[in-house]
């Protein structure tokens, strides 16, 4: 019999290759998506498969977090092996707006997947992996973070979180369910959520290479954090339910860069050499050289002189905008992933360098086809993100 995995979240960056991963592995993975007005199944479509085949090994059923009784009716149903919690409003600065929302369903969403595990007598069947994060550490209390260091969150993203990583431990304590949290770094990929700072500077990117834009508004170009892949974070997830006894993990690359970093390493990937001047709000980011060999392989000959022209007259491709800050910030993490290299032999394979090649790949291409639509006399959005 095959292995069956319910995850929440399916149609989000990890929801996505995590099940393109278990499928690999002879998993069947039902995943519980919400309804929408459109569509949001984009990054799922190519698994997608006809309900009328007879046997499917990739189910959807329509849920929410915040309806326990539609979570324990799936999970019922489904008697899954593994379920992955990845569902959340995962957006730092949205919580700030949406905070009741977001404790409803980062918080209390776990424990009604706890409670149903609970209630449905499944604690013998079934193992949990919950999605926590570094988020967590917030007003870091050590550097690097370990599984030992203590919380801070300074969001109502960490406090919903917060909540879910320490319920997920007292399930465990107190009916000895396996369910194991893994605090994952930030990890970015080529189908990250577009407001998030990596892809949202990998989009901006290559939009101002092709002229589709002119600049790039950014928030705090001082925070560092610890980025990775989620191609390899997913793995994590997965290796983290194969122990025989429930832990917590903490899965990061072990290397932390500024967000000022991200941006200079992503332009000299094309060949824009970029400079920062200024202090704060005041801060730019201006190009000082272009090498045209690297332009040209990445983006293209025609757009070079046509970059060149238009930074002649403004070399300012990053402003500041302080509307990006958030109320309180996360200054620092940097993790220490020895426990889960020793215990589950997990090292990560992408470097800093190879994600952000792989995500300004792709974004070069998604831009091509837009610049292509707007010569074709399409009319062409502007993204403020
Ligand atoms: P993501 O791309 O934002 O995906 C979040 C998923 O949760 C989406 O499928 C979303 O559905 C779904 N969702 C949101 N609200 C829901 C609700 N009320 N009920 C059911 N589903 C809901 O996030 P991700 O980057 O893949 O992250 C996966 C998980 O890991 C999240 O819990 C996140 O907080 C956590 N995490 C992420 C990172 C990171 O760096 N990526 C690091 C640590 C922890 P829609 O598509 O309909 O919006
Ligand atoms: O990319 P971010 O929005 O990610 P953040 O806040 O670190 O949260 C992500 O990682 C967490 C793991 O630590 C996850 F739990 C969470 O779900 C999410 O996936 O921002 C990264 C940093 C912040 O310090 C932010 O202030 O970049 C800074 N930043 C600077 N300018 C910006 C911008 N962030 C965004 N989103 N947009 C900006 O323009």
């Amino acid at each position: 019999m095959a292995k069956k995995a319910l995850i929440t979240g399916i149609t989000g960056q990890d929801g996505a290759y995590l099940t393109e991963f278990l499928i690999k592995k002879g998993y069947v993975v039902h995943g519980i998506k919400r309804r929408s007005s459109l569509l949001n199944t984009d990054r799922i479509d190519h698994l997608y498969q006809d309900p009328h085949i007879e046997k499917r090994d990739f189910i959807l059923h329509y849920g929410d977090l915040s309806d326990s009784m539609n979570i324990t009716r799936i999970i019922q149903e489904c008697r899954p092996d593994e379920i992955y919690n990845l569902g959340a409003m995962s957006h730092v600065k949205v919580s700030f707006d949406v905070p009741e929302y977001t404790a409803n369903t980062d918080g209390i969403g776990t424990l009604r997947i706890l409670e149903a595990i609970r209630l449905l007598d499944m604690k013998d069947h079934v193992r949990m992996y919950q999605a926590s994060t570094s988020e967590l550490y917030g007003l870091v209390r050590e550097v690097p973070q370990t599984e030992n260091t203590p919380f801070y969150p300074r969001s109502p993203y960490a406090c919903a979180k917060l909540y879910a990583y320490w319920i997920t431990v007292n399930y465990r304590e107190a009916y000895g369910l396996h369910a194991s949290n893994g605090i994952l770094f930030n990890h970015e990929s080529p189908i990250r959520g577009e407001t998030f700072v990596s892809r949202k500077i990998t989009r901006g990117l290559s939009r101002i290479a092709l002229g589709l834009q002119d600049r790039l508004y950014m928030g705090n170009l001082s925070s560092k954090r610890d980025w990775g892949h989620a191609k390899d974070y997913i793995k994590a997830m997965y290796l983290i339910l194969q122990q025989e006894k429930p832990d917590d993990y903490v899965i990061a690359t072990g290397v932390t860069t500024e967000v000022r970093e991200f941006l200079r390493k992503s332009f000299a990937y094309i060949g824009i050499e970029l400079v920062f001047k200024g202090k704060e709000e005041n801060e730019t980011g201006c190009v000082v050289s272009v090498d045209d060999k690297i332009f040209i392989e990445k983006v293209s000959k025609e757009h070079l002189e046509k970059f060149k022209s238009r930074i002649k007259k403004d070399p300012c491709v990053i402003k500041v905008d302080s509307g990006y800050y958030r109320p309180t910030e996360v200054d620092i993490l940097l993790g220490d992933p020895s426990k889960a290299n020793e215990k589950l032999g997990w090292k990560p394979q992408y470097d800093l360098d190879g994600l952000i090649s792989d995500m300004v790949d792709s974004d070069l291409l998604l831009m091509k086809r837009e610049n292509y639509l707007r010569i074709g006399g399409y009319n062409i959005l502007n993204y403020f993100e």
